[in-house]
């Protein structure tokens, strides 16, 4: 923990106006928005506050790169439903949370960045690490501040956190001059509290629309629920599922929305989408009416929008008015807070017999299952199918596990199943490789009593490997398991698939991934056999401190099903023979 000698003092800030220099309102700040982890990293411009940090009760943890600052904080947001907290310094620190904060605006995280700048006399002067990070930001921020005055400080970060959380949620930045630091003013948190937030005129359910919403469910031969992150982010599991219960509808996920609906749940179809169950596909193309509720039909969902599920009425439950028709048409719209929604949605539907789509679906199992490579009998070649498999197994489903951008990520998502909602850590709109080891530290720092995995790619690995150092700094037990194919993976699929095998720039001469770790001081352990996968991952869990595995698996392994880009939801690229498909789980 940082340290805290002024614990007191610094809280009772909180009641008593104080004058504090900005530093201090910083921290102050944060401490009375609840903040108690942030990840940042220091310098110049933000010099001041790091100086203060000394005074407040918060835990700061350094980071090797900003960038792994931001996806920390991303991460400790997604594991926790709080909001995250990245510090950087002015030009490159600020720079270097960029990606990290356009990876949480695709996906609506919220997320406060807090950077230094140069001091107001000199700002637009080109002065030394000066860049306009405001401007920099504003498309990939839901809403971002610059502070030249010691006055706006407090204010300035609590907006900040308002809008992080309310509405649609959403990373904002708050870039604060070092004269403004480095002044004082009066401190009053109580003062500084925002206007009451206003929703958005459109956010309202009219009475009409949830009873056309109704009669749609009630009047349904082949419905199907699409859940998304908003189930996840309204809070909206228990509503969703007595919606799915009560009138017998299967629901499929978006790949941010796994967990929001219980894996184990007999009305759980699996994921959707490109490379989604080839059943719940086609039962979406051939459903009569889709029950969409917090999901954003992304591209990857739908496949060409002209075919997509075009025999359904389509009911969208969601949060932002700026998603409605805005990549599928739809016949009703109850713009809201999902829980808030289906509150007012249940005790209008009754109950139906769902029995007969239930088992049609049931039966197109047999014939478009993907789940085969876990069964084969053991060959002598290791599959990423099998190391995920095995490691559901053996963690029940219960981990938190963070995962990088690629072919790894697409097959935890089909043999991981996540029985509980924030429990997949993972970057979908941006798609950005790098994540998965510092989004981990981040959702352990915010869950120490989970077991927390990281699954990368041996080439998404290496863009953010340097915050091994952090995890041992921080004495963080947090596993890591390398999917090392020797190949940028999903890059070398595509060429495979669309460019004639003409593997340019994809194919990666690694590291010792084990060896590395143990420069860090980290255990670690290659794994190239099916039969050392569950050892291995036993002894990552029995050992006291993080640990890292280097699964060296098939090198030319593809993932399947898949729907090329473009092409039509049910259109689907499937497995080739030999390896035989089939729908049986162990
Ligand atoms: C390599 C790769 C492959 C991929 N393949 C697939 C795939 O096969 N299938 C797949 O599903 N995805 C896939 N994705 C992910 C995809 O790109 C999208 O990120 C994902 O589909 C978005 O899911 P979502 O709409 O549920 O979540 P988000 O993009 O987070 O959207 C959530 C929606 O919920 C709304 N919302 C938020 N809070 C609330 C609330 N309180 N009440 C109501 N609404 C709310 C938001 O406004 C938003 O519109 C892939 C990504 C990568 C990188
Ligand atoms: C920062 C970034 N650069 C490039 C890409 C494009 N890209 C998507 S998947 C992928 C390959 C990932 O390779 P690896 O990490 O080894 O995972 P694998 O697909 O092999 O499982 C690339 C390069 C990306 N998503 N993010
Ligand atoms: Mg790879």
């Amino acid at each position: 923990m940082g340290t805290n000698e002024h614990t007191q003092s610094s809280n009772a800030h909180l009641t008593t106006p104080t004058r504090l220099t900005g530093a201090e309102i910083v921290w102050a700040t944060l401490v009375g928005e609840g903040v108690t982890d942030v990840f940042g990293y220091p310098g110049g411009a933000i010099l001041p506050v790091y100086d203060a940090l000394r005074k407040f009760p918060i835990h700061h943890i350094l980071v090797r790169h900003e960038q792994g600052a931001a996806h920390m904080a991303d991460g400790y947001a997604r594991a926790s439903g709080k909001v995250g907290v990245a510090i950087a310094t002015s030009g490159p620190g600020a720079t270097n949370l960029v990606t990290g904060i356009a990876t949480a605006m695709l996906d609506s995280i919220p997320m406060v960045c807090i950077t230094g700048n140069v001091s107001s006399k000199i700002l637009g002067t080109d002065a030394f690490q000066e860049v306009d990070i405001t401007g920099i930001t504003l498309p990939i921020t839901k809403h971002n501040f610059l502070v030249n005055c010691t006055e706006d400080i407090a204010a300035a970060i609590r907006y900040a956190f308002q809008i992080a959380v309310s509405g649609r949620p959403g990373p904002v930045l708050v870039d604060i001059t070092k004269d403004a630091q480095q002044g004082t003013a009066v401190f009053d948190f109580a003062a500084a509290k925002p206007r009451a937030y206003r929703p958005h005129p459109m956010l309202r359910v009219e009475k009409p629309a949830l009873e056309q919403a109704a009669e749609l469910i009630k009047n349904a031969k082949r419905p199907v629920i699409l859940a998304g992150h908003g189930v996840i982010q309204s809070g909206a599991m228990e509503p969703l599922r007595t919606l799915a219960e009560r009138m017998q509808i299967p629901v499929a996920l978006t790949l941010l929305g796994l967990g929001a609906f219980p894996a184990s749940h007999e009305l759980n179809m699996g994921m959707m989408g490109m490379h989604g169950e080839a059943w719940v596909n086609h039962a979406i193309q051939e459903s009569d009416l889709l029950i969409a509720c917090g999901m954003r039909f992304d591209d990857r969902v739908t496949g060409t929008i002209a075919t997509y599920a075009q025999k359904a009425k389509k009911i969208h439950i969601e949060v932002d008015p700026a998603e409605i028709n805005k990549n599928v048409k739809v016949d009703v719209a109850l713009v809201g807070d999902l829980s808030e929604v289906l509150e007012q949605l249940l005790p209008r539907v009754a109950g139906r017999d769902g029995s007969s789509w239930l088992k049609a679906i049931e039966a197109s199992k047999g014939a478009c299952a993907v789940r085969d490579i876990k069964n084969l009998p053991d060959s002598g070649h290791l599959y990423a199918a099998h190391v995920m498999h095995d490691l559901w197994r053996i963690t029940g489903g219960n981990a938190i596990v963070a995962t990088d951008v690629g072919q790894h990520q697409m097959w935890e998502a089909q043999y991981y199943k996540h029985e509980h909602p924030r429990s997949l850590i993972t970057s979908g709109g941006l798609g950005t490789m790098g994540f998965a080891l510092p989004a981990a530290i981040g959702a352990k720092v915010a869950c120490p009593e989970s077991e927390v995995w990281v699954i990368v790619g041996d080439g998404g690995f290496q863009m953010t490997m340097c915050e091994l150092a952090t995890i041992v700094q921080e004495n963080l037990k947090i596993h890591i398991a390398i999917i090392n194919n020797g190949y940028l993976g999903m890059v070398r699929q595509w060429q495979e698939f669309f460019y004639d095998r003409n593997y340019a720039a994809t194919p990666l001469l690694n590291p010792d991934f084990a060896r590395l770790a143990e420069a860090y001081g980290i255990r670690s352990e290659t794994v190239s056999e099916r039969s050392q996968v569950v050892p291995a991952v036993q002894a990552a869990r029995q050992h006291e401190g993080p640990m890292l595995i280097n699964f060296k698996v098939e090198q030319e392994d593809t993932v399947y099903p898949m729907v090329a880009a473009g092409a039509a939801l049910h259109d689907m690229i499937r497995r080739p023979s030999p390896i035989v498909e089939t729908a049986e789980d162990e």
